[in-house]
Formats: C-alpha cells, structure tokens, sequence
C-alpha cells in the first residue's frame, strides 16, 4: 500500500534559518535512502539533506533562497507499494553510469568533508586536487564529480554566484559545459598537466606497517578544517613576528584582580589584548576590512573574535563592538562565550561578523607561531606565553622585562609588510603602556 509521507530537515545542530542553493530532485524522480535531496548552505558549511527513505517525489516543498531550520518541510514523499515499484524502475535516462552510486550516504549534519579521492586510477590521476578542493561545490556535486572522473576547477558553474551544481557535472563528463577561466584553477605554475601538477592525496594502508585505530573527526573539526583550507590556499599569508613589554602592564593586572576579588571577575591579558587590539585597527583601518572583489570594505565596527580551544576543535566567538566595552565587561563575556563554545551551545550569531582575530595561546606556551586568518578577515594577531627577557637599551646595562611575542598574520593582497611592522610596534606600544590607548 502507498503511503505519502513529508520529510523534514534533520538536525543540523546549531544552523537556523540556512539558505536553500541547490534542489536535487524534481516531482516524479525516485530516491533511495540516502540519496541527497537538497543542498543547505550557512557562512560555516553546506550541508546535502539525503532521504531517509526510498519513495518517489510526489511535491516539492522548497524553492531555491528559502531559508529553513531543523523540521522544516523539504518535499513529500510517496512510499510503500507503489514507489518500491518505481524505486526498481530503470534510472532516469539523463544518468551517468555510476551516477547512483556517486548519491550514496552523506551525513545529515554539516558534511564539509569530501570523501577521500580515489587511488590514483587513470581517469582519476589527471584530476588537479588543489583546484578540486577550491571549487565552489557542495559535497554531493563532488561526490559525483568524483564518480565521474571529472576534474572541478575545470568547470565553471551555472548555479547561483557560480556554484557548480550536478547537470555541470553530468554536462561537463559528456563533453560539454563551460570551462572555468584558467585563472579560477589552482593548477601549479607548470599548468597543462606538466609533472609537477598537485599529485592525489597518497592513500595508504597504515595498518600495514602497525596497529591503527579510526576515529571520525567531530562535526567542528570538519567544518573548522575546510574553512582553514580553504583560507590558507585562497589567501597570501604573510606572518610578522614582534614582541612587547607587558611588565608594568601584568603589575596593573595583578593589582586590578585584588580589587576586582570581590566582585569574582579575574581579568587575564586577553581583554587587554582585545582593547589595544580596537586602538591600532582604529590607527590601521585596513585592518579591520574585508576584500569585496576589487573593492576594500572598512568596516567602522570593531567585533573582535578569539580563539576559543573547545574539546570538539577550535571555535571562534565573538566580542561585538568591543571598543565600547571595559575590561571587566569584555572579561565577563569572553569567560561566558568561551564556555558555551566549551559546551557546544553557541550560536551562529556568536560567531559572525568578526572584524579582526586574537588567537592567544598564551595560557598552554610556545614561542611563535603562524595563525591562519580567519576569513573574510585580513589579518590575525597570534599571542604565546610571556617570559621574562633581558632587555637592555645601551649595552651596558641589563633588566628583565616581561616579554610577549606577538605572530601577526596578513593578507598580502591587502596589506604590505611596511603597515604590518607598524601595525605590530604600535599594539606592542599600547600593551607597554596602555595610557597610549587614550591618544
Ligand atoms: N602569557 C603568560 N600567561 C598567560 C598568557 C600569556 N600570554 N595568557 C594567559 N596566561 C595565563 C592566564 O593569566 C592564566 O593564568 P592563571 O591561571 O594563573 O590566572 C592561564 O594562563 C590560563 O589562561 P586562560 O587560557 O584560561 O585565559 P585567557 O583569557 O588567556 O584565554 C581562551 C581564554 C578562551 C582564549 C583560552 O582558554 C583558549 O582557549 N586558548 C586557546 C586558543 C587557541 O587554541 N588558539 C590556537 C588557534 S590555532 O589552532
């Protein structure tokens, strides 16, 4: 017996209100469990809502640019007799071979991940991987461009904002379709398939050489990984080291935490941090941009995000208009935002709109390192743990002061290393003396 049943976004953890950009099936098409149903995308992730059943599409409930939440009804779905018979049906004529296969399981959550490439076969060797991973595409499309052999930083898509959706794909594996602008494809200086071309992912069976365990990385990580891919082969980074004198400024801190005691706020250098971090975007203002094509955005807000290490991976919370903030207030909010990142309970909305980036590993240690900006941001500020230095200012004579080194990453498409020297001796200025902030 036939039975019509609506099928609803699944849970798709903390994303609301998450645009539509691609819809999979039309009135008519038969799925099978698993099969991607629509594509969501948020500023974090795309996500492919698969069937939970087999069926056949009997109404669409959605149109492209409808935002939906977990619940929200994607289309209807006749099931049991009637669409067992139709499930077993031959594949609609358009199908690749391989085509079904390429639509099998993909997670209901935010499934950033890609499954890993083939073994090097020869249709799949030719596939340039770091053009493939730059592609705009959700992980169905690269599901099937995966099944299909065809190479995506050759494609240029036809969805909204160029996105390449699965007729490309079908399209471009018979011969046709537009092929991406040659600047659009990461291929290697050597381009056309020379030998130095990326080579595929090296796929190895480590239990060969030892006993090996397989963990799933978590849904953040996943998510955190792609974006940091992504800003890492998109963006020019480059990272200017410096370091600053926080003894007279710690002296305040310690003093201030004995006043504050009462109160329960316990104030550590990252507030402070935050607001010298305000006065040198304000001195610096391309600083506190974002590229728009050719354009430079200036933005006149300053939401200061911080790196956050949560047992899931590492999240980004955001202190809004930070420069009207005071250092206990912006200390109360960082130990709130922190644990609910801890928690796993922020919200998209505590992670959005980040005008530039402290990430402070000040309280584990190191020395320097090079943070990775978090884009659509220009410049990041990475902070290690203090230690106290010789300092001497005639050669002759020496005193320990207590030095932070300071690892400030940036766009080189925006920024030049001249601004970012200065950009650095004037934050490490203000954390020497923060009465400066007040100039
Ligand atoms: N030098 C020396 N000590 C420092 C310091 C520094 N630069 N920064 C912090 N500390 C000290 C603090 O004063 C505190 O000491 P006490 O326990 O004696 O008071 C201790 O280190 C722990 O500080 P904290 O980490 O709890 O507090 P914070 O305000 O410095 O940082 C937060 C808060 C959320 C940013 C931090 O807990 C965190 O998650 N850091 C990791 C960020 C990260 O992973 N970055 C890497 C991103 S790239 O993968």
């Amino acid at each position: 017996m036939s039975q019509t049943i609506d099928i609803p976004v699944p849970d798709i953890g903390d994303f609301t209100d998450v645009p539509v950009i691609e819809i999979f099936v039309k009135v008519g098409d038969t799925v099978k469990a698993e099969d991607p149903l629509i594509s969501l995308e948020s500023d974090k992730a795309t996500m492919d809502v698969p069937s939970p059943q087999a069926g056949v599409v009997t109404a669409i409930r959605v149109k492209v640019g409808d935002k939906l939440s977990q619940g929200s009804i994607v289309l209807t779905l006749a099931s049991g007799d009637a669409a067992t018979a139709s499930a077993t049906a031959p594949a609609a004529p358009t199908a690749q071979p391989g085509a079904a296969a390429a639509t099998a399981a993909t997670s209901p959550a935010a499934s950033v991940a890609e499954p890993a490439p083939a073994a090097p076969t020869s249709a799949s060797a030719a596939i340039d991987e770091a053009a493939f991973a730059l592609a705009y595409a959700g992980p169905a499309v690269r599901k099937l461009a995966r099944e299909l052999a065809v190479n995506l930083g050759k494609i240029q898509g036809t969805g909204q904002h160029g996105r390449i959706v699965r007729t490309d794909v079908e399209r471009f594996a018979k011969g046709g379709g537009a092929a991406a602008p040659a600047a659009k494809a990461a291929s290697a200086p050597s381009g056309g398939g020379g030998g130095l071309d990326l080579l595929p992912w090296p796929k190895v069976d480590f239990a060969k050489f030892g006993p090996v365990e397989r963990k799933e990385l978590s849904r953040i990580k996943k998510i955190s990984a792609a974006n940091l891919h992504r800003n890492w082969v998109v963006i020019p980074h480059v990272t200017t080291h410096d370091e600053a004198d926080i003894t007279d400024l710690e002296q305040f801190r310690v003093q201030m935490n004995k006043e504050l005691e009462k109160s329960g706020v316990k104030v550590s250098m990252l507030p402070f941090m935050i607001k010298a971090a305000v006065a040198t975007l304000k001195k610096f203002p391309e600083f506190n941009a974002s590229l728009d094509g050719d354009a430079l955005v200036l933005k006149n807000y300053y939401h200061i995000g911080f790196a956050a290490d949560t047992p899931n991976g590492l999240m980004v919370p955001v202190i809004r208009d930070a420069d009207k903030k005071t250092v206990p207030e912006i200390t109360k909010e960082m130990g709130e935002l922190a644990k609910l990142a801890r928690d796993g309970k922020l919200k998209p909305d505590q992670m959005q709109g980040g005008t530039f980036t402290i990430s402070s590993l000040g309280g584990i240690g190191g020395i320097y390192f090079t943070p990775i900006i978090n884009a659509p941001e220009v410049a990041i500020m990475g902070v290690c743990k203090s230690y106290w230095k010789q300092h001497s200012s005639d050669g002759k004579t020496y005193t320990s002061r207590l030095t932070l080194p300071l690892s400030l990453s940036w766009d080189h498409r925006v920024i030049d290393g001249a601004a970012a020297a200065r950009f650095n001796v004037h934050f490490a200025n203000l954390l020497a003396d923060m009465r400066r902030v007040l100039f």
